[in-house]
């Protein structure tokens, strides 16, 4: 080993001859140097890779790799502000419906129907109608949604009935429901609101939409618009609602889906004049129906009621009788503050018409009864449900016959 160790030294031309310590620490430094060089330069480190992005591509790879994905194609924030989400879930397209409009509108009222309707069937099936039960039905009915002048005189019917024979008493209720709203129901001008595949209308039919926030204004244009186009009406879309960006974007994609025009301009415009252009182009290409949104407003804002009453005006400087129709978007849970919203939005627009949305869910639907009988406006179509073909136009005994179980 020592003549080894002597050899090396004089091989290098050292002074002194290396000891053993000596070539420990030289190959312990060795493998220092070897672990450095290892780290530092054959290490996997994962590699960055931010592809440029066209600026028209920005948008649609945004959105689709943004979530907890690839850093690919991902802009710097000062370069491009993040996406808005999107708010508003994405229609489903039209299919044959699977389920007949009778079956969903005994699905969609099933929950009023067994809290209320139900509770007053059974009661009044098995019981003699004393002061007891005329008392129990008359706390589940305070409830319902009908109007306390409504509940007393309905109480006060049955009570008339009592004791005569043999009475059908979820009949002689549905009579009682339908006399409070059969007049009006009857101005409905049914070959407009006829969704079947021959109803043609002649002219552009303009048809005005309006209501408190979040009613369902959009979804049911889109539904409409969908069913009367795949009619083979021809309809454009207004798109009046444009305090938010979003909004126009919602209903781009039903009336996409639909195959529908929409007339549109950018966030913050006068919906003033998108209504006008919107009409102006119904007429120009001779379209069935022109249908308009708005922005949802809460019917105590004068300034707002205002805004909505100008842009029905302007309507009639391109077509004289327009809108033909203006109806009310109401949320059937909203419950009795829905008659409040209705009158008010009528003291501004004298409304022709009422939609019932939501009539599924937790809705009592009750208010319908007395929003059209102090109005004396009639409903023309329900919703009970976010599908196409959860809205129809509305007709009182089978509406009835569903809200109180009646087998029709
Ligand atoms: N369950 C149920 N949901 C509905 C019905 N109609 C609409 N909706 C839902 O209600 C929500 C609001 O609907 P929109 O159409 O955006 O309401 P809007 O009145 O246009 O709202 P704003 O434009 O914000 O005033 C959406 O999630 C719809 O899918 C219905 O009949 N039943
Ligand atoms: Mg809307």
């Amino acid at each position: 080993m020592e003549k080894i160790l002597l050899d090396i030294s004089q091989s290098l031309n050292l002074a002194q001859p290396l000891s053993l310590i000596d070539v420990i620490v030289l190959v312990l430094i060795l493998i220092l140097f070897v672990i450095t060089f290892i780290n530092v330069f054959v290490s996997d480190k994962p590699e960055v890779k931010v592809e440029k992005i066209e600026d028209s591509k920005a948008e649609p790879l945004l959105k689709q790799e943004l979530p907890g994905t690839s850093v690919k194609g991902v802009a710097t924030p000062e370069e491009e502000p993040a996406p808005k989400p999107v708010e508003k879930p994405t229609p489903k397209p039209v299919e044959k419906p699977s389920v007949s409009w009778d079956k969903r509108l005994f699905k969609g009222l099933s929950k009023t129907r067994s809290e209320i309707w139900g509770k007053v069937s059974t009661l009044l099936g098995a019981k003699k109608l004393d002061d007891e039960v005329v008392e129990e039905i008359e706390e589940i009915l305070f409830t319902s949604d009908l109007s306390p002048v409504l509940v007393d005189e309905l109480l006060e019917h049955l009570k008339s009935l009592a004791g005569s024979e043999e009475r059908d008493y979820m009949q002689e209720i549905k009579e009682f429901l339908k006399s409070k709203m059969e007049v009006s129901q009857a101005r409905v001008n049914t070959e407009l609101y006829k969704l079947e595949k021959d109803s043609k209308v002649t002219g552009p039919k303009v048809i005005m939409i309006v209501g408190v926030n979040g009613a369902g204004k959009t979804t049911t244009i889109g539904k409409l618009a969908t069913k009367l186009r795949s009619q083979g009406a021809e309809v454009v879309v207004g798109a009046c609602d444009t305090f938010r960006a979003a909004a126009v974007e919602q209903l781009e994609v039903w009336c996409n889906r639909a195959g529908v025009e929409i007339v549109k301009a950018g966030e913050g415009a006068d919906p003033s004049g998108v209504a006008y252009d919107a009409v102006a182009k119904a007429k120009e290409i001779n379209a069935d129906y022109c249908i308009i949104d708005t922005a949802g407003r809460l019917h105590t804002k004068a300034n707002l009621m205002d805004e909505l009453a100008k842009t029905k005006k302007v309507m009639s400087k391109v077509i004289p009788e327009a809108p033909h129709e203006t109806l009310l978007v109401l949320d059937a849970i909203t419950g009795q503050n829905a008659l409040r919203q209705a009158e008010e939005f009528n003291k501004y627009l004298n409304l022709s018409g009422l939609i019932f949305t939501k009539c599924d869910g937790s809705s009592k639907a009750g208010s319908a009864v007395s929003i059209v009988q102090s109005l004396s406006v009639p409903i023309v179509y329900i919703g009970v449900g976010e599908d196409v073909e959860d809205l129809d136009v509305f007709q009182l005994d089978p509406f009835l016959d569903a809200l109180l179980g009646i087998q029709a």
